[in-house]
């Protein structure tokens, strides 16, 4: 079981492609794939990269990412450009209506940006290296703060999704691993991972997420995730789903957090851990609406970490990007045993980037809004428990 203050060292592998800094899915998407380069930047003005091994960055071919992706779905992918989205008709009507991509420059979740397939590419190779260093033993913790794109399906984009960069790693730590835990901590509920291995007993996936009505006829992005969400077949009780109402904060979260995938890690026994850590949970998202601060958010990390199993660490949502760049360097510290190293009287030194931190103080440790007390949701307690029961049904 983990301890709180595990000063043990971990071999820690690292994947970066600076590529990311110059993708963008349009002028305004919320989405913006540069915040993986800020907090890579820090990482380094931190002085943390000498602290991991480098990962090779070698893009994920076609053949990998048809492992989990349909043919019609990666030769659109493949084929897909801004100039050919626009002039073929017939291409534009299958993209929209079949696979859920949408012009470029329009309102669309996932649009036909420039150098789309180049950026899937990038981000799959990277969880899947991620993946081969732990299966290989060569790292105990990996990380890809680029991927951890959650909704994307066999056949379609979703939410900023186009490849399922979780999935591909997950099957192949499935090669070498009896069974993998798979826990979210984005905002949104995990979907795509959930519905990939639905009737799975080697995959169990936990998503703490956002959920229910926004507006009169709206719900919270993707609408899945309800608790008797628990799988079928083989896989009945092997789909784990913690919805949570707006506002939630660091020790709510973890009344919840702590309890429930310590109980998942004592049934399901799993061999790796895969930790998809969307950063729009963090309070101050432009999206997320939930409340948790850095540390709150790391506690997961460090949760995770303790169990002492190969760990594979992915990015996801988060869409006010100083906050996100923050978060994934304060959770690299974490991965290296270096949190209690990072300095927070002073401010966050010159490094390229830090301009875009004075909204925060420029301080890696923003506060949380605290304004609004917020009622603590007797829900919380009710959930815990159906949850804790829905898992005491696991026999392995
Ligand atoms: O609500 C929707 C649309 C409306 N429906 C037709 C679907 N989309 C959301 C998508 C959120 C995706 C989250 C991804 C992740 O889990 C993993 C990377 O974090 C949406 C929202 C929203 N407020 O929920 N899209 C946008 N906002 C959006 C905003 C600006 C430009 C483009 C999209
Ligand atoms: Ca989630
Ligand atoms: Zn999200």
């Amino acid at each position: 079981s983990p301890s709180c203050a595990d000063d043990k060292k971990r071999r820690v592998c690292y994947y970066y492609d600076p590529g990311i800094a110059h993708i963008k899915f349009s002028d305004d998407h919320v989405m913006v794939p540069a915040r993986v380069a800020m907090a890579h930047s820090l990482v380094g003005v931190y002085g943390m990269l000498g602290d991991m091994r480098r990962l090779r960055t070698r893009p994920a071919t076609e053949a990998e990412i048809r492992r989990f992706h349909s043919p019609e779905y990666v030769d659109l992918l493949r084929d897909l450009t801004p100039e050919s989205y626009a002039n073929d008709a017939a291409l534009r009507q299958k993209a929209e209506h079949d696979h859920g991509i949408g012009l470029l420059g329009g309102d669309d979740d996932c649009p036909a940006f420039d150098r789309l397939w180049k950026y899937c590419r990038g981000y799959a190779g990277g969880s899947l290296a991620a993946a081969r260093a732990l299966v290989d033993g060569a790292s105990d913790i990996a990380i890809n703060w680029s991927g951890g794109m959650h909704h994307a399906c066999a056949g379609k984009a979703s939410g900023f999704c186009y490849v399922n960069d979780i999935v591909l790693a997950i099957n192949e730590l499935l090669d070498s691993f009896r069974r993998v835990i798979y826990v979210d901590i984005d905002a949104h509920h995990g979907d795509g991972v959930q519905n990939a291995f639905l009737d799975s007993n080697r995959v169990m996936t936990l998503s703490f997420h956002r959920y229910g009505k926004i507006a009169l006829r709206k719900d919270f992005f993707p609408g899945s995730g309800a608790i008797n969400e628990v799988g079928v077949g083989a896989g009945e009780h092997y789909s784990v789903n913690v919805p949570l109402d707006a506002g939630v904060r660091d020790d709510g979260y973890h009344t919840l957090f702590k309890p429930i995938v310590g109980k998942a890690m004592e049934v399901f026994q799993p061999e790796a851990i895969v930790l998809q850590c969307g950063a729009d949970s963090l309070s101050g998202d432009r999206l997320g609406g939930m409340e948790l601060s850095v540390r709150g958010h790391a506690e997961c990390v460090s949760f995770l970490r303790g169990f002492n199993l190969p760990l594979l660490l992915v990015g996801g949502g988060g869409y006010t990007i100083n906050h996100v760049a923050s978060t994934w360097c304060y959770e690299t510290a974490v991965a290296v045993g270096k949190e209690r190293e990072l300095p927070d009287d002073i401010e966050i030194p010159r490094h390229g980037y830090e301009m875009l931190y004075k909204n925060q103080g420029n301080k890696l440790h923003y506060q949380t809004s605290t304004a609004t007390a917020r009622k603590k949701s007797s829900n919380m307690e009710v959930t815990k428990g159906k949850v804790l029961e829905h898992l005491s049904q696991i026999e392995l």
